[in-house]
Formats: C-alpha cells, structure tokens, sequence
C-alpha cells in the first residue's frame, strides 16, 4: 500500500475548531478547483508495475517464475517453494460470494453538483452550493443473474449511487423502476427464491420467465403494478446512460429548522430513457452479453460522459395522508401530475474504473448511509433493507471493516472505538477504545446537530405491537392500470408481447391461467390480447383469495385485495414515447460497405455523424483494408461475421460497384432485415438502394411519395432511401436516428398482405374497441 495522507490532516475531528467545524481538509478536499477527492484518496491504494520488478507479496523480487522447485528435474516438488505456495494459495482463494441479487453489475466514478442551493427543503452539506461537486461512484446491475450472466434480460436494472460527501457517505441505492414486486421485506426471500432459477435443476439463468416466478406473483396481487414496469421496455434498457432511476421508497428530507418534508428521489438521463426489442435482447446476449457493459465503458472511453438529473417529489409532512395511496407503500409512485419532480442537480459520470474487483466488485451500498437533512420513513421495505445490506456486506466481504476498503471509504474522517476485526487497516492509537473516557481526552467526542451531528428526525408513535399493513397497502390495481393506460400503442404491443413470452415458458397452465385473470383486475384489454396468444376464449377467474399474502389466522376478506380509482386518468411520464429524442450523440451506426464504396457517400455520411457525436462503423464481408471508388484506402472494423445488426443503432447502405457483390450476400440481407424488424432507421444511397430493395418487405411494402420503389420519399418509418447522397439526405438520417426507433413498423410482421390490424410475432393485437369471442368476468373488487 502507498503512503497515506498526513495523519493529522486526515483525522482531526469536525469537533475540533471552535465552531465544530474543520474547513482545512474539507475545503481542500470539496474544493471545486482541487479535482475529484476520491479520486485522489484512491490513488493512494493504486499500484503500477510498469518498469518494476516482480516480487512475493513480501516484496522479494523473484528470479524464476516459469517452474516449481524440484527434486531434480524429473522429480517430485518441493513443500520448501514458498513461491508456489503463495502464488497458488492466492490464487485458489480469489473469489469472493457473488451479491445474493445484482451480482451483475458495472460501475463508474464521476461527479454530482446540484444547480441551486436545496436549503428551502435539506440541510445536507452535498446540496447547498451549486459550486461543490461531490464525487461519486455508480454502479449499474441485473437483479437475478449470476456475475457472468447477460446483461439484457428482461429485468429490473440497479442504480446505485454512492456519493462521498463531506459529511460521510450518501448512498442512494435505487433502481430503474419506481416501484418494487412487494410491500414488507419479510417476503423478499420468498420473491427472490421464486424468481432465481428453479431450486432442483438450476434453470433457468437471469430469467422470470418460469413457472416459480409466476406462481409466486399469481398469488401476490400487490405486485402487479411492478409486473407491469417489467413487462414494459423499461426492462430491457438500450443502454445505462438511457434509463431513469428512482430511490423508490419515500424518503426524507430535513432542513436547517428540522423541519422534515416526504421526498422521492428520481434520476434523469440526459439521453431520453430507450429500450431496445425483446427478440434484439435475447440476441444480443448471444451476440455481446457484456452489451450494457462495454456500451458504459466505450462511452466513456470517448468522452461521452453519461449524465442524469437529480429530480425530487417533496411533499410537505402535513400532506402525507392526502393521497388514494400511503406514501409509505414501495409498490405506488406519485404521479408526476399531482408533484412535479424537480431537477435540482446533474450527475456527471466521467472515469472508468481501474480494476473491477477492486472497484466494482468490493463497492459496498446501504441504503442506511446517510447524511444531515436526508432521513428514513417506516416504509416497511426500507426498513427491512436498513438491515440487510450491512449483514450481505459482512459475508460477501468477509468481516466487519468492509468500509476500509479503498472504494468504501469516505473522504471525510472516520473516529470511533470501533475496533479489530479480520483485515483491520486503521492503525488506531491511544490506550482509550471506549466512550465516555478522560484518558484518551473525551475524544473522539460527539458532534452537536449544529455541528453537523447526525439526529434522527422525531416522530410521535403510536399503536400496538403488531404485523400488520394500513388499509390502503390493500390497493393493489389502480396504478398497475394507470401504467398500462399510459402506454402509448407499440408500449402496450410489447406489454402484451413480453406477457405472450413469459407465461409462454410457464409450464403449469393453473399458473398461467390464474395469472391472465389477475390481468384481467388490471385491464380487461390486456388480459383478453394475452389470453388470445394461448387460444383461450374466455379470460379465466381468478377463485377468491385474490391475495395469499395472509397469516394463517388472517380471515381471507380483511386481506383481500381491493381496486380503487386511478390517481389520475394517465401520466405522460410513465410512457417513453415522449422522451429526449433530439440526439444522436454515442450512437453506433453500421455503414455496410465493399470494396469500390462511393468515396463520396463514405465521407459524407461519416463527417455528419462524427459532427453529431455519432459512432460511424464500417462493416464488410471481410475485415482489413479496403478500397474506395477513389482509391483511398479504409479500414473495416467489423465483418459481416464478428458483428451483428443488433449490437448497432441503425445502417446505411452507401453506393458504388461493391453495392452489388453485397447485396447478393445472405448475412448483408439478414443485417438490413433485423433492423427492420428491430425498427432502427435504414439509410442507403446509390447501387445501396439495390441492397434494401432484395430485403424482403423493406422497401417493396406500400411506400409513401414514390410507389416504394426506392427513389426519392420513400421514408416511412426512419427508411430513407435515395439516388444522391446529399447533406440533407444524411441531416434527415441523423434526424431518424436521434428518434431511436420506429415501433409502429413492428405491426408490420407479415409478410403479405396487410390486414389493418396491429400485429406481433404473428399475433394480432386487437385495438382497444375489437369486439372479441372472449368473455371477461369483469372482476368486481372493493
Ligand atoms: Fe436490494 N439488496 N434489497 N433493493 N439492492 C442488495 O445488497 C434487499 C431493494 C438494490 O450495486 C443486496 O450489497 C432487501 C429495493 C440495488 O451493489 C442485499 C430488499 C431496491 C442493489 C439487498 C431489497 C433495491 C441491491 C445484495 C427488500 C430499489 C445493488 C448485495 C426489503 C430501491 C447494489 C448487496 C450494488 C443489493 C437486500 C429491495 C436496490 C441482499 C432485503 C426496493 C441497486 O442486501
């Protein structure tokens, strides 16, 4: 380990100027001027071999490490080679326990710097001044996979965010939905076994879609609001830099006064909030499963940075029972129509890691690290977490000083009597290890809540000692159909889909069956799409109790789940179709080329989109040089077989005589025809057009303007197809790209004549008036 910080800078107590404060090392250390102060506390713990010698974990530099000591050289090795046995029994002793959920995950270090000053609503220190930037590290993660499973299966993504600031650590452990599957953190274990893959066989790997997990959430009615979030697109994110976060539960905040507000904290993204297919998911995580984790590191490699806002719901203490909702229930949000979310602050991510394990992996979240002016509520999920996550860290980690670990550690100073423990580092001094004492001085000594001493916000009490929820927990449908009814068309498709796929793999039809009839609670419409793509005519009915979640006592009718009013008839927020699309900046764009490429076009395309911070890639049949109709030279970065149409945002196809020789190629074709299916914006120009043209139902559909036959205005739906390869002809590609995608073309599956209706995977989805053979028990709840 390098050398540390002078000991007297580090340590000195807030306590110790008169004022309670110590501004020397704080100002210095949250200094807007002196770079990242984490960064700099890391770099203490960084080690560079370059143009050193090999040495034991002693330090002895070692002479040979190509063979074992031996009895001669065709004899047995020797107990004596300390080498070996260090080298091998570390070695042997490299992995720790993956995290019991989201062992999966990447991080990044950066910044956050609020925009004005948060007094009206918190005293924390880390949003008072708009000139502070709080360094921070984010981790990112699957819930249900292993630490090699894929980065796009259909699941909820973690979004952890752990800031060092100057009054210890804050850690905002949230997600990337706003809600959660259960209400009480007594039933995680239960949602947890049911949804890792299945006890006897271990099948299958980061997937819910099995018969444990639906038999489970067809008994727990409570969480359909979640399914809902799950079954939607926000499940399978384009990209870390593309998604929302959400704190989830109700926390809250205090100010100078200690008066305490409600408050739910929201991330941003910069970039709009994007998904990518379903059928695109499940190939790229045979394609690249490292998807989302190189797309974070590759951006940031390229300097563009993801950002976020900070957003706040605050809601004034006196209003905590003015809702159809409680505030305290981790399965409702508040729409943002009844409390606007307010962006308050910008978290920049900046910095790779320099070693996963170290960083990634050790990090250590807990929603339980707070600091001044940020409390708790009795939501009975966080309260439930405030314990867990330090009991996780002490076997994942292996004892109690998993704080000391570099990435763990605050910048601000660390005193108490705390002591021992395997793999110990401080080097604490004095005889005094105990509270109150005169040898050691008093010290360390308490801080007073005006110097910045942590004080619990108070709240009166009362009830009995009992395991029991408040009424209005009971609720478990209004906002699962607010979501569905805030979908925009192709949102609801997928809902639809992602259901037809899930309940598809269940195995027990009882379980899918009672599942569609909970749907059915939610939106008859749904219900009756899915129930159509397992041939059932009539949505089945769910047998009273609709919620199991009761105690062997418990009469079923006190605990029976009731339907109430949706909170507003739809939010725009929930649905991603209104979301940032004016960018397309870090998209990775194929150019499908050959040898004899228009110069021209080539040039063209990649100076705009290099102008918008786009990823131009050349694709070919081959990899290495190749040759333009100019003769410059080019160098292919991707073929035809070492990339994939998936892991890219659109094509073009760009002119010149190799347009030809590509266009009679088998996996060109397959390259244009997933992102068709995919609904990514297709651009060719020239002999390119000829490519688009042997696509199957790409270019020769009904088109608008010219008949379809490729010339210019054949534009539906980001295809753009043209003789010239103008500026504008690439300013309108990039205008397609920035959209993201064109889902209304995914209702164009069949590949014939049209019939009107919506479809998907060969299903039609039935608008919402269809009349249909089914019959729905129009389920009557409180
Ligand atoms: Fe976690 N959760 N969780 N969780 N959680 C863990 O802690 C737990 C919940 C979340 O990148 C574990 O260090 C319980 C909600 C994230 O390192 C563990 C309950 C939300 C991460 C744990 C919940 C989360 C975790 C496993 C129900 C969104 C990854 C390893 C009461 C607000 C953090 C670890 C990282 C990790 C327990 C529910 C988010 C076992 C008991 C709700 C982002 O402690």
């Amino acid at each position: 380990m390098a050398e540390r910080k002078d000991e007297d800078e580090q340590t000195r107590h807030p306590a110790a100027d008169g004022d309670g404060r110590d501004p020397g090392p704080i100002d210095r250390l949250c200094s807007p001027t002196s770079g990242n102060p984490k960064g700099d506390d890391l770099a203490l713990f960084r080690e560079n071999p370059a143009g050193k010698t090999l040495t034991t974990n002693q330090g002895l530099p070692i002479n040979d490490d190509q063979h074992t000591l031996r009895a001669g050289e065709r004899g047995p090795s020797l107990l004596e080679d300390f080498h070996f046995r260090e080298k091998i029994t570390h070695f042997d002793h490299e992995r720790i326990p993956e995290r019991v959920v989201h062992a999966r995950g990447s991080g990044a270090h950066g910044y956050f710097q609020p925009y004005e000053s948060l007094a009206r609503y918190t005293k924390a220190r880390f949003l008072q001044d708009p000139a502070v930037k709080t360094p921070v590290f984010v981790r990112f993660s699957t819930v249900v996979g292993s630490r090699g499973s894929t980065d796009m299966p259909r699941d909820v993504r973690g979004f952890a965010t752990k800031f060092y600031t100057e009054e210890g650590v804050f850690d905002l452990v949230g997600n990337n939905m706003p809600v959660f599957f259960i209400q009480d953190a007594l039933k995680f274990p239960d949602l947890i076994h049911a949804v890792k893959p299945e006890q006897d066989n271990e099948i299958p790997q980061a997937a819910s879609a099995h018969d444990t997990f639906w038999d489970f959430i067809s008994l727990t009615p409570e969480s359909m609001h979640m399914i809902m979030w799950l079954m939607s697109d926000r499940a399978i994110p384009r990209s870390f830099r593309m998604m929302e976060g959400f704190g989830v539960h109700t926390f809250r905040f205090v100010d100078a006064a200690g008066t305490s507000r409600f408050v739910k904290f929201h991330w941003k993204p910069l970039l709009g909030v994007h998904s990518v297919a379903w059928d695109e998911a499940q190939k790229i995580s045979g394609k690249d499963p490292d998807f989302l984790r190189r797309d974070l590191w590759d951006a940031i490699e390229q300097g563009h940075y993801p950002e976020y806002e900070l957003g706040v719901q605050v809601v004034e203490a006196e209003r905590e029972h003015e809702f159809d909702f409680d505030l305290l229930d981790a399965t409702k949000i508040i729409p943002e129509e009844l409390v606007p979310v307010e962006r308050v602050g910008r978290l920049v991510l900046n910095r790779n890691p320099d070693n996963f394990f170290a960083e990634t992996e050790q990090v250590a979240f807990h929603p339980g690290h707070v600091v001044p002016g940020i409390d708790f509520t009795n939501d009975p999920l966080l309260q439930g977490r405030l314990f867990s996550y330090t009991d996780t860290q002490l076997i994942r980690l292996g004892g109690p000083n998993f704080h000391e670990i570099p990435i763990n550690r605050p910048v601000a100073p660390v005193h108490n009597h705390q002591r021992e423990g395997y793999m110990r580092q401080t080097i604490n001094r004095g005889k005094a290890s105990y509270e109150p004492n005169t040898i050691g001085g008093g010290c360390p000594m308490q801080a007073r809540a005006a110097a910045g001493g942590f004080v619990s916000v108070m709240e009166r009490l009362e009830g009995a000692k009992i395991r029991a929820r408040s009424e209005k927990f009971f609720e478990h449908f209004s906002q699962a159909t607010l979501f569905f009814d805030s979908q925009s068309p192709p949102e609801q498709d997928h809902i639809v889909e992602a259901l037809r796929f899930e309940l598809g793999k269940v195995e027990r039809p009882h379980i899918r069956e009672r599942m569609i009839g909970l749907l059915d609670f939610v939106s008859g419409d749904l219900a009756r799409r899915v129930a159509e793509g397992f041939g059932l005519s009539a949505i089945p009915r769910v047998a009273p109790p609709i919620n199991h979640h009761l105690p062997a006592d418990g009469e079923p009718e006190r605990f029976e789940s009731r339907r109430g009013a949706k909170p507003v008839e739809a939010s725009r927020a929930l649905s991603m179709a209104d979301t940032v699309k004016d960018t397309a900046r870090s998209r990775r764009i194929s150019i499908l080329v050959e040898d004899g490429v228009d110069a021209e076009a080539l040039r063209g395309v990649r100076a705009v989109l290099l102008a918008e911070g786009a990823l131009p890639v050349l694709v070919a049949r081959r990899l290495g040089p190749l040759v333009d109709s100019e003769g410059g030279t080019h160098w292919v970065e991707q073929s035809l077989l070492t990339g994939s149409s998936v892991l890219f945002d659109a094509v073009y196809v760009p002119g010149g005589s190799g347009a030809f020789e590509l266009a009679s190629e088998r996996d060109a074709l397959d390259w244009v025809h997933e992102a068709y299916r995919h609904c990514k914006p297709i651009a060719a120009t020239g002999e390119g057009v000829e490519l688009l043209r042997r696509c199957k139902g790409v270019l020769d559909g009904p088109q608008r303007g010219d008949g379809g036959d490729g010339g210019e205005g054949a534009r539906d739906e980001g295809l753009l197809a043209s003789e010239e390869a103008s500026e504008e002809f690439f300013a309108e590609f990039v205008a397609a790209i920035a959209r993201h995608r064109f889902w209304e073309r995914a209702g164009k599956n069949r590949l014939g004549a049209a019939t009107g209706d919506r479809e998907t995977r060969g299903y039609s989805i039935r608008p919402l008036a269809a009349e249909g053979p089914f019959e729905s028990p129009s389920p009557e709840l409180g």
